[in-house]
């Protein structure tokens, strides 16, 4: 369908313009109602940070390993110059709105004293056992304006008792340890579906099955987090706060909706295909989000130093995550001598800027914005653009397929169009086009080569550069009235409003 669609008609389209702007249709100024699901207020929060950064680092950083079996010493632990204050600055330099790190790998050392184990820092060398490095980046966070979360992982390659009962009783101990307040909010915890296989067990040295659905009993574990953090997203391939979204390449489903069915998708879940799109039939918000490392490997391996991922893919990646309606975590792996190198830190930097060259100036503040229809006043179109993501166009709920054109008074050069839905009402837009008026006066395609099916919370449409005097954006198909809260375009490079 959405092949054919690129081929309409564009003369009717056209005439579908001019006749809808004709229609008056009835004037009502209540807020649509919501369509269901609708997330809750955190996970809008959560995704209005859009991207923030991984750290996996360990006793795997020195043992060049990505899986530790938990057999390694934590004498290992000995880095010269860690210093969490060098990692946040770098992240936040880079603009990241928060760090997650790995607390907890599948190898079962603890980056904090814990208790119940001497597989942790308390053993290591690092500041003679006197070591917390969840404490040290959790204060380095909070003095740099990051947010803060831990991954800790349920599998446990070092525990005597991993598949037994016991062990689901350590591991909620561990994580009422990260979560009871002492390390401040946690604003995501990061539930990973590698669950069971060989370890070491405490020296047994073999493969240990658990039943995934039912061995840590993941409904109570998430009652748990929430009791001891209640804003805190939680992370799984089934949420309940976010899902991963199927691969570990960070792209999103060009369709990307933020629902799942509710209690389909479970860590370690055998469909992955379909979660970088979601369920369009889901009755449970569970937003994407995209993880991926900077580097080949999740943890730090000197040989792949070379192989740090360039500023320009950094900004595809960009574009698949966050343009498609989802969130970016980026891992940035901790080298030997406990910092960030400089490798990452300038691919980090100078993709910063990169985002600052795309999106300089938006040319639709100047636009002149006019609407197919709306919905009363608090509804206007021109909500659009008053960079107030809290004001929102609507249109009557008899309306369909209705659209807004915005016009320049001289032409303009665009490369890229974002939208944006009011997701707190719910997530609406089936299908879409992007529009420009052509030097003959026709309504033509934007050349993006991507679907222009789900909106959601962003939608970047990137497109071969155009001049035009106008654009329009049409809205095929929706879930109820449209609620789009702005409508942006930019060229890159092009970062000073006109004269
Ligand atoms: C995966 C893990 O197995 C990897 O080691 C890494 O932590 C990645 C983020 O998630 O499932």
């Amino acid at each position: 369908m959405n092949i054919m669609k690129k081929n309409y008609c564009l003369f009717a389209a056209s005439f579908f313009f001019a006749l809808s702007l004709s229609v008056s249709c009835s004037d009502a100024v209540i807020a649509p109602d919501p369509v269901l699901p609708v997330p809750a207020p955190q996970q809008v929060r959560w995704q209005q940070m859009e991207r923030y950064a991984f750290i996996h680092y360990g006793l795997n950083t020195y043992a060049d390993a990505e899986w530790g079996y938990g057999n390694v010493s934590p004498e290992l632990l000995a880095p010269g110059k860690l210093d969490c204050r060098q990692w946040a600055r770098v992240l936040a330099g880079a603009g990241m709105k928060g760090i997650i790190i790995t607390a907890k790998h599948h190898d079962g050392f603890c980056l904090w004293p814990c208790e119940g184990t001497d597989y942790d820092i308390a053993s290591s060398p690092y500041r003679d056992g006197k070591g917390d490095i969840v404490r040290e980046l959790s204060e380095a966070c909070r003095e740099y304006g990051l947010k803060f979360g831990v991954y800790v992982s349920p599998w446990d390659r070092n525990r005597s008792d991993y598949g037994r009962e016991e062990y689901v009783g350590y591991y909620r101990s561990q994580l009422e340890s990260l979560l009871s307040g002492d390390y401040g909010e946690i604003f995501e915890v990061w539930l990973d579906g590698a669950n069971g296989g060989d370890g070491w067990y405490g020296g047994a040295d073999e493969t240990r099955t658990i039943d995934r659905r039912v061995y840590y009993d993941f409904p109570s574990i998430d009652s748990l987090i929430l009791s001891l953090q209640p804003d805190a997203i939680i992370f799984s391939d089934g949420g309940p706060g976010c899902r991963w979204v199927g691969n570990e390449r960070g792209v999103a489903g060009e369709t990307n909706w933020s629902f799942l069915r509710g209690g389909e998708v479970y860590p370690g879940y055998h469909a992955a295909g379909e979660l970088p799109s979601g369920h369009e039939d889901g009755d449970t918000w569970i937003p994407a989000e995209c993880d991926v490392s900077i580097r080949p490997g999740w943890f730090w391996h000197a040989d792949e130093d070379s192989l740090v991922k360039s500023p320009e893919q950094l900004l595809d990646l960009y574009f698949k995550s966050v343009g498609r309606n989802a969130n970016l975590l980026l891992n940035v792996p901790v080298n030997r001598d406990g910092l960030i190198s400089k490798a990452d830190s300038a691919s980090l930097y100078a993709f910063n800027n990169l985002l600052s060259r795309e999106f300089g100036y938006n040319v639709l503040k100047d636009a002149a914005v006019e609407a197919s229809s709306e919905r009363g006043r608090p509804f206007r179109a021109e909500n659009l653009v008053d960079g107030d993501y809290d004001t929102f166009w609507s249109v009557p709920d008899s309306c369909s397929a209705p659209s807004v054109r915005f016009s320049f008074v001289k032409p303009e050069k665009l490369d890229k169009i974002v939208l944006q839905e009011y997701i707190p009402l719910g997530q609406r837009v089936v299908d879409f086009d992007v529009e420009y008026l052509s030097r003959d006066g026709m309504w033509m395609p934007v050349d993006c080569g991507e679907q222009t099916t789900t909106i959601g919370y962003k939608r970047i449409v990137r497109f071969r550069p155009i001049e035009t005097e106008a654009v329009r954006v049409v809205f095929r198909e929706s879930r109820g009235p449209v609620c789009i809260s702005a409508v942006e375009a930019y060229l890159r490079d092009y970062t000073q409003a006109p004269e």
